[in-house]
């Protein structure tokens, strides 16, 4: 499709909840080889296992969220989104949250809690979260924002809920940044669109409070900038292997070693790989490459489907993988909602 067309946010909606669903069987895990993920994969294609046998996780749990309280506040509204956190993790505590944030949410469930950023500032003694949950939620802020400057403001705003650190909600707006972007049809070409995202992170990174978290964490100065500059050498480069992405950039459940791997994943898999599969279009390759990486497989590879969604568009899922995973029906349902809000939004309505 054309410049943010339907196809391209159904495509992001439905391709993030697929790398959550099919990510999850190797979070955590060191090692994946890609016989497994192609094994696993696979699985998916026989029919007799429709019906969304794959359960979503956090990542999507919160994603709803996003979206649900975008569309019924037509925008950021921060005590509705706060409470809608609260609300989901109550309902389903067992969606494999990370283990500092769980206490920000049982605070926001509170009814007399009258500053939602407060549990959030509260974390890891005063220092706030740079885990990578802001992240994996902050694709739907790209598909309600129309313009740039409300995507970086409301995905920092809607990450920092939960995650204080620059360095998680800086994170966030990296992803929907891409996100954005991609669905303009400015993911290729690549050294192009990873320029973009480094002229933005540098704006975004340009403060005290970033230069101070980076000095604490022993980070580069604008961290996010520093790991896109690797993003950008690495696909410059012919080959590259598993083990070199991981040492570069991480696969870990920090938002700097998975915001830019995620976005490394997408690039990577613009062009046919030798590890993969020749009858495997763009987006399949993206999500088994973000899989054979290990670590925090599911949300690297929902990140990396979302903003891989918004440039390849709703037909390039296969209808097998969509069936398989539980809440892509209702993502499809619900990009189209946003679809209408960011139209409307962009008319000024
Ligand atoms: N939690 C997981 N996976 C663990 C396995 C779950 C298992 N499947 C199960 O069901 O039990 N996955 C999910 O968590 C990640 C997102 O985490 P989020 O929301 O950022 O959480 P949190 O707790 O804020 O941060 C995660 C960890 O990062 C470290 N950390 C963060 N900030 C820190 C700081 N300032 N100082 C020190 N450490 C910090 C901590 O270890 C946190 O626990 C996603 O992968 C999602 O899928
Ligand atoms: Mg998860
Ligand atoms: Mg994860």
């Amino acid at each position: 499709g054309g410049p943010a067309s339907l196809s391209r946010f159904r495509g992001a909606l439905v391709a993030g909840v697929l790398g959550d669903c099919v990510g999850g069987e190797f979070e955590g895990a060191e090692e994946v080889p890609m016989e497994r993920v192609l094994q696993h994969l696979n699985s998916l294609d026989d029919e007799t296992k429709g019906n969304g046998i794959l359960d979503y996780s956090d990542d999507t749990a919160m994603a709803r969220c996003v979206v649900q309280s975008l569309l019924t506040r037509t925008g950021y509204d921060e005590q509705d989104m706060a409470r809608r956190f609260g609300k989901e993790f109550s309902t389903s505590p067992g969606r494999g949250y990370g283990s500092g944030v769980v206490q920000v949410l049982k605070k926001l469930s509170a009814p007399q809690l009258s500053d939602v950023y407060q549990p959030a500032r509260a974390q890891f003694n005063g220092r706030g979260s740079f885990g990578n949950g802001g992240a994996m939620r902050a694709a739907p802020f790209a598909l309600a924002f129309p313009d740039l400057a409300d995507v970086k403001r409301f995905a920092g705003l809607g990450a920092m809920l939960t995650h204080s650190c620059s360095l998680g909600y800086n994170g966030a707006i990296l992803q929907a940044l891409a996100v954005h972007l991609a669905l303009q049809g400015a993911l290729d070409p690549p050294q192009q669109f990873i320029n973009r995202l480094i002229a933005e992170m540098e704006e975004v990174e340009d403060n005290e409070v970033t230069r101070n978290d980076a000095r604490i964490l022993k980070e580069a100065e604008k961290p996010f900038c520093e790991r896109l500059h690797r993003v950008r050498d690495l696909i410059d480069r012919s080959k590259v292997s598993i083990e070199e992405v991981i040492s570069e950039l991480g696969n870990g459940v920090a938002a700097l070693h998975s915001v830019p791997t995620a976005i490394f994943c997408v690039l990577h898999c613009l062009q046919p790989r030798e590890c993969l599969p020749e009858s495997y279009g763009g987006l399949e390759r993206t999500i088994a490459y973000s899989l054979a990486l290990g670590g925090d497989t599911d949300t690297i590879a929902c990140m990396a489907g979302a903003i891989a969604g918004a440039h390849y568009g709703i037909e390039a899922i296969p209808q097998s993988w969509i069936k398989c995973c539980e809440g892509a029906e209702d993502a499809d349902v619900n990009a189209g909602r946003l679809h209408a809000l960011y139209y409307q939004s962009a008319k000024g309505g």
